[in-house]
């Protein structure tokens, strides 16, 4: 049983070694929006909630989850007796529309702090069975193919077992055709679009479907389904939604319609751990594939990341790079690594993320704080 006595919400700020851009909107300074809980019985854990600066990725943003977990999501589960993590989504759920983000923050720290007083590693607790994650890269748009191709091939040089390029508008065939010329036939490559295209497109999304991708990422609308359908019919290449699949009921659309073959998850999209695992196990027994998507996560999200990648049908490469691809400095002990395989380990011989956050650096780098308790 897990009862929640407290919930502090921290803000920290955290320079990107480089800017990130998507066809929405550019990173340079990330803003995080830690969580940090503690329990009648003296237990404590650190959750992130993936929510940007700006609403272009999602409707959520981190002033809008920082609203919701204070005002809302705190105040339901605070003080509860909780006797199982699932009990937290559909608690969160009742009569409460969206907010999935901020939802996510507290829904995945209660399943850490089970994991933490049964003494088992969260990947386990989530019904892991991998002890690596194969990884590979999201690399943003960039100014020229001449700068794109060399950042592919370090990257391919570093182990990386999928490079994801970012495109849009004016930034695309050109950019890719470049890469698969320099890099050629065999590079694991993917692009995403984060809804830059429609159907009136369709001729240029055409033409990307010559260059052999794992799969196009999210091409058309943010909450679009139907739409992919219809482009999915005409394109060879998988396309792999993010975006729009923000709960179970998505993924059946996306089935029943035809909009796609991969679903990228991301815990923080649907709501947490126990709606991801809803969707893992429907791709599952429907054989659709799925990876773990990433949102620029300090070292506290990738934790969760990597528990979550470590499901059975996680069968393609996640987003889950190491921390020194993001940061000069990360904010736990031991930093996330990949290996020369482009593999990073799930940390199974410790209880609980498997990471310890660095408290002084947190001090350090707080922008604001705030506590909910009861
Ligand atoms: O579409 O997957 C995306 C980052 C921010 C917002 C949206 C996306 C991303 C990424 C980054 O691709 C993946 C990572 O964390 O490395
Ligand atoms: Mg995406």
């Amino acid at each position: 049983m897990v009862r929640l006595k407290s919930i502090e919400l921290v803000e920290i700020q955290l320079p990107l070694k480089e800017a990130f851009q998507i066809s929405s909107g550019t990173e340079t300074t990330r803003r995080i929006f830690l969580l940090n809980f503690k329990t009648r019985d003296g237990l404590a854990t650190w959750s992130e909630c993936v929510a940007g600066a700006a609403p272009n990725y999602s409707p959520e943003a981190i002033d809008t989850a920082w609203l919701a977990v204070r005002d809302w999501v705190a105040p339901r589960v605070l003080d509860l007796e909780l006797l199982d993590p699932t009990d937290v989504h559909p608690l969160l759920e009742r009569d409460f529309r969206g907010h999935r983000m901020a939802k996510a923050a507290v829904e995945m720290a209660v399943w850490e702090l089970f994991a933490q007083q049964q003494e088992v590693p969260l990947a386990k607790l989530i019904g892991g069975i991998r002890d690596e994650i194969a990884t590979g890269i999201s690399l943003g748009i960039h100014d020229t193919p001449e700068l794109l191709v060399d950042k592919v091939k370090a990257s391919l040089d570093l182990g990386y077992r999928k490079i994801k390029m970012k495109i849009k508008p004016g930034r695309d065939l050109q950019y890719v055709s470049a890469v698969r010329d320099e890099c050629g036939d065999k590079a694991p490559l993917m692009v995403d679009a984060n809804n830059a295209y429609t159907l009136d497109d369709i001729e240029l999304l055409l033409k990307l479907d010559k260059f052999d991708f794992m799969m196009i990422e999210q091409p058309l609308a943010w909450d679009d389904v139907f739409k992919h359908g219809v482009l999915q019919q005409e394109m060879s290449t998988p396309i792999c939604l993010d975006e729009s699949i923000t709960n179970l009921a998505k993924a059946e659309e996306m089935l029943a319609l035809g909009s796609g073959r991969i679903i990228n998850i991301k815990a923080g999209r649907v709501g947490g751990f126990a709606p991801a695992l809803m969707i893992h196990d429907f791709c599952a027994v429907s054989r659709i594939p799925v990876w773990c998507g990433g949102m620029l996560e300090s070292g506290v999200g990738r934790a969760y990341n990597v528990a979550l990648a470590s499901l059975p049908n996680f069968m393609l490469p996640g987003d889950v790079s190491p921390s020194a691809r993001y940061w000069q400095q990360d904010i736990v002990t031991p930093e996330w690594r990949m290996n020369s395989e482009g593999m990073v380990k799930v940390p199974l011989d410790k209880v609980g993320m498997g990471v310890t956050v660095n408290q002084d650096r947190i001090d350090n780098l707080a922008v604001r704080r705030e506590v909910v308790e009861i």
